[in-house]
């Protein structure tokens, strides 16, 4: 790491926004420049401060008074930050990216040049899976998105993913208006509600027909080479057993599914509610439920989870926000006494999803204390997100113990609260403090890195992402958010490079490091919802 950096969004700033620079090392005056060179703006930073969690000296530069449109940088003596943009509506072109990311996750089809470019292939994954235990027993379970670098399909992974989509769109439908294009755009139907589909019917694939129970996960036994196209992974591919995780993260998403779908296609969202009811009886029908294990001979991710209540929450609220039926609310009134955290957005703990499907309820369906009491929580929730940020060096949420494998998921989670803080109450705080969110993910941290690829000055170059290594191509797939910096040092190559760093620095942009650099599904999909707010 150089000893001096000076951090912006790669991107760049709305021009009404609060824009900040971040400066490592020595503070004092500094300048932006546009593009010929020429100062636009003086200013002098605040004072540094130790940052524990980045491992520096930092301090900030305000250049907010700087509004017109243009390209600029940030200059310190020889020190000199990545170009940014300032403008009206600056991420557009990165929601396109973000959204267009879960094409190239796609499974099961021949991704075309006329819309892969470059990152073409061939069809995946096109033969029927052996449910396990069960040699003689082969389903057809074709499409879907694959879950991240590998090339696994795993349904509490995928409801996350789906339901961030789904919710973007929910909130800010005209960030969606135009074509991405996709071989399904038909200016009819949205954009991303195809594309959703598209994981949608693969997830029907994963529910059992006659118990509605639904599978963990469609795997091969291990995890392929890395270097290996998803074409070339011809290894049997296995359902793993059902789990209640599973199963109650599949009603939910069924039924949130149907209610989105409702004004584009009747028969689709009729059999998301058949779907979802029919999940919702299996988990009747099984009140406790051992947590799923991976089976001894399968190595795959387990997305193991101990508690599955908040599923089951989650449901719940989903399916009484889309049918209105009481019997779903009775049953929310009694789970919500129980104690679970009902404020997160994760893909282990959903309790966010259903306090959210509730919230977002028609406040004449509700019950006006377990209403009150659950966006006080929320609100509470955010509130602390912001306070958190303003002790931070670099002005996000994250505690020392958040820098985890996949805490830009947090980062961009923790945006879709505070977004939905702004939602609730109209107060602009909570929007300022998600853009700062933003501004981390987009190179504004220590590492002066967007962890987007192909989106920044200087992007992650080498993510864990089979099709980016294996492909002919060197710019990597576009559009993917790495995991981020994880402390836990998890694998062998952060272990051997990065001892001692401080959390935020736990970070290798190098393709051998899959707990820090690698992609998936659902770290994308957040980061797509809270782009969405600014091009709305
Ligand atoms: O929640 C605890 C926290 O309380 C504790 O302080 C912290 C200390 O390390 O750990 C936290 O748990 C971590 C957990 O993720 C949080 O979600 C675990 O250490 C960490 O090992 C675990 O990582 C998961 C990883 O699989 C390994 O199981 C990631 O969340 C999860 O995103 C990742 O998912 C993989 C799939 O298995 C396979 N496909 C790719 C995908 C992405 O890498
Ligand atoms: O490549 C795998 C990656 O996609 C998974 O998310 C990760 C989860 O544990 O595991 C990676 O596979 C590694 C395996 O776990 C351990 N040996 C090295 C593998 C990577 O080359
Ligand atoms: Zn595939």
């Amino acid at each position: 790491m150089k000893s001096r950096t000076i951090t912006v969004n790669q991107i760049g700033y709305p021009t009404t926004s609060k824009k900040i620079a971040m400066f490592t090392g020595q503070g004092g005056t500094f300048e932006v420049i546009n593009e010929a060179s020429e100062v636009v703006f003086r200013g002098v930073t605040s004072n540094p401060v130790k940052d524990e969690v980045s491992g520096v000296m930092v301090c900030s530069g305000d250049f907010s008074a700087l509004t017109t449109t243009g390209k600029y940088r940030v200059r310190q003596d020889e020190a000199v930050s990545p170009m940014f943009l300032i403008t009206e509506k600056p991420y557009q072109h990165l929601h396109h990216g973000l959204l267009k990311a879960f094409y190239y996750f796609r499974c099961g089809m021949e991704l075309e040049e006329e819309f892969a470019g470059p990152w073409k292939h061939k069809a995946c994954h096109t033969t029927e899976g052996i449910v396990h235990g069960q040699p003689d027993r082969r389903l057809g379970s074709f499409g879907g998105w694959h879950d991240a670098g590998d090339y696994g399909k795993y349904t509490v992974a995928a409801a996350k993913a789906v339901a961030d989509l789904l919710l973007a769109y929910d909130l800010y439908p005209n960030a969606f208006a135009g074509p991405v294009p996709l071989p399904e755009t038909d200016n009819l139907t949205p954009d991303v509600l195809h594309e959703c589909r598209y994981e949608l019917e693969w997830l029907f694939t994963m529910q059992e027909t006659d118990s509605g129970g639904v599978f963990h996960k469609l795997t091969t036994l291990h995890f392929p080479g890395l270097d290996v196209m998803p074409e070339e992974d011809l290894a049997d591919l296995y359902f793993s057993p059902i789990s209640a995780t599973a199963t109650g993260s599949y009603a939910a998403i069924m039924a949130m599914a149907s209610r989105v779908y409702q004004p584009f296609d009747a028969s689709f969202a009729a059999r998301c509610l058949k779907a979802a009811i029919h999940a919702e009886e299996w988990l009747e029908k099984h009140p406790e439920v051992e947590s799923f294990k991976n089976p001894v001979d399968i190595t795959t991710g387990e997305y193991g989870d101990s508690k599955d209540i908040d599923e089951r929450y989650w449901a719940f609220c989903e399916l009484y926000r889309t049918t209105g039926d009481d019997k779903y609310h009775h049953k929310i009134q009694k789970l919500s006494r129980q104690p679970f955290d009902k404020c997160q957005l994760g893909w282990a703990d959903v309790g966010g999803y259903g306090t959210l499907a509730y919230l977002l309820n028609d406040e004449t369906n509700v019950d006006r204390a377990l209403y009150t009491e659950l966006k006080t929580l929320f609100l509470d929730e955010a509130n602390q997100l912001i306070s958190r940020s303003k002790e931070d060096g670099y002005l996000i949420s994250l505690t020392e113990d958040e820098y985890i494998w996949g805490s830009n998921m947090l980062v961009m989670n923790h945006g879709m609260i505070l977004l939905f803080g702004y939602h609730l109450t109209g107060d602009k705080k909570y929007e300022a403090c998600a853009l700062d969110h933003l501004h981390y993910l987009m190179g504004r941290n220590v590492l002066d890195i967007s962890y987007v690829t192909g989106y920044g000055e200087q992007p992650v170059m080498h993510p864990h992402h089979r099709p980016s290594v294996a492909d002919d191509v060197v710019d990597p797939v576009p559009g993917l958010v790495a995991g981020g910096p994880d402390r836990g040092l998890h694998d062998e190559y952060v272990k051997e490079h990065l001892q001692g760093k401080a959390p935020a620095q736990c970070f290798a942009d190098h393709e051998d490091s899959y707990s820090t650099n690698e992609v998936t599904i659902y770290w994308n999909s957040p980061a797509v919802f809270v782009v969405s707010h600014w091009v709305r």
